[in-house]
């Protein structure tokens, strides 16, 4: 899963980048950065790491986000056609976005607009976004059009209709994320990678003064908290590289005389899960232990194509124990003892913490 970090000018974009991926990419006190940097984090899972004890030996392999950070995104960036190319570049790929909305106070950083205003500052981002999915659509209308009109074809004519019902969101300055298409529909435009289509999540970068207020801060974003594909968090990204930057025990120590109850990473990882309605599972091999990422509501079949495409041609059933009874039962052997491995089939739907052995032959 890769996921751009986006926001306005000196909003804390690579600082919080820099938190997430334990880069040390060199932050501003002015913008300029044309630059995009791409680092990855393995997501933490308390649930592997048990399941790990009991397998020493075994490599423990955890699933991988990455994180974009790319170049700030100004009122009107849009209009120049090089950034928007490289902003469309540094995005493709991505299957989420990560605004970053400044609510920090500092006299060192200028504010791009003047004063601290993040919903205001959330809407110019918005507005940048549908500006480009505006500018592609309306290319792409009119090429197609003129094709339409030289040469009937069904699957244009398709994709026209779509490109038109998306138009005519974006122009009621809705984001495309908020548009409800069917598979189909999307699998015509997935191509185009439009910016407002992206599953959105915000994230409110607040003062140090504002640490343990976090909820009351997000008051400000509410209007977003319930919008399709879209949710909102808080945190500060200052004081989490500087916790970044201490030894585990120390920073548990700092975390908790501020009042920070969860890891920035790991909440942020949580919110981009759920956001993307991504769940993981775990397989134990001969020489690894292993956590996979796929969508809710996966087959068991198809998991078994994410961990080896002959798994999934040669699927044969699938043996399942969900990690909460295995945590009961402490090991594999005492599992089985018990009679809690229950075998399941192709269709059998996976869920979150289930830990699964795939048997296959091919
Ligand atoms: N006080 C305070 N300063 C912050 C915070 N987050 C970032 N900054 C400062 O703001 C400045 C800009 O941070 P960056 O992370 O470089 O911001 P950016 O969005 O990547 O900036 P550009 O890439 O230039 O658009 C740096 O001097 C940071 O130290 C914060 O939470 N509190
Ligand atoms: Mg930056």
């Amino acid at each position: 899963m890769r996921i751009g970090v986006i926001g306005l000018p000196l909003s804390g974009k690579t600082t919080l980048f820099n938190v997430l991926t334990g880069s040390q990419v060199e932050t501003s006190s002015f913008s300029g950065g044309r630059q995009s940097h791409l680092g990855t984090v393995k997501v933490p899972d308390a649930r592997l790491d048990f399941i790990h004890q009991s397998y020493p030996e075994h490599k423990k392999i955890q699933t991988i986000v990455e994180y974009v950070d790319v170049v700030g995104i100004a009122k009107g960036a849009t209009r120049s056609v090089t950034i928007l190319d490289e902003l469309l570049n540094q995005l493709r790929n991505c299957e989420a976005l990560l605004l970053v909305v400044r609510d920090f106070a500092n006299d060192r950083v200028p504010h791009p607009e003047g004063k601290i205003n993040p919903q205001q500052d959330v809407q110019i981002v918005e507005t940048e976004l549908l500006l480009s999915d505006l500018a592609i659509l309306e290319t792409r209308i009119n090429r197609l059009q003129k094709e339409i009109a030289k040469r009937k074809d069904a699957k244009d004519e398709k994709e026209l209709l779509v490109l038109e019902k998306c138009r005519g969101f974006v122009e009621n300055e809705k984001p495309l994320r908020e548009l409800e298409l069917t598979e189909e529909e999307n699998k015509l435009i997935r191509g185009y990678q439009f910016l407002s289509a992206k599953p959105l999540l915000i994230v409110l970068n607040i003062g140090e003064e504002h640490i343990g207020q976090e909820e009351q801060r997000l008051q400000i974003l509410q209007s977003y908290a319930n919008r399709p594909r879209t949710r909102i968090a808080a945190l500060s990204a200052e004081i989490e590289m500087e916790i970044s930057q201490l030894e585990a025990a120390d920073a548990a120590i700092f975390r908790q005389d501020l009042g920070i109850k969860e890891v920035a990473v790991e909440k942020l990882i949580r919110e981009s899960y759920a956001l993307l309605g991504l769940i993981s599972f775990f397989t134990i091999g001969t020489n690894e232990v292993r956590a996979w990422t796929i969508r809710q509501g996966t087959t068991a079949q198809k998991a078994a194509g994410v961990v080896h495409t002959d798994m999934e041609r040669g699927f044969i059933r699938a043996e399942v124990v969900h990690f909460n009874d295995y945590q009961k039962y402490g090991s594999i052997s005492k599992v089985r003892e018990m009679a809690a491995l229950h075998l399941e089939g192709k269709d059998y739907v996976i869920h979150d913490g289930d830990i699964v052995f795939f048997r296959f032959h091919v």
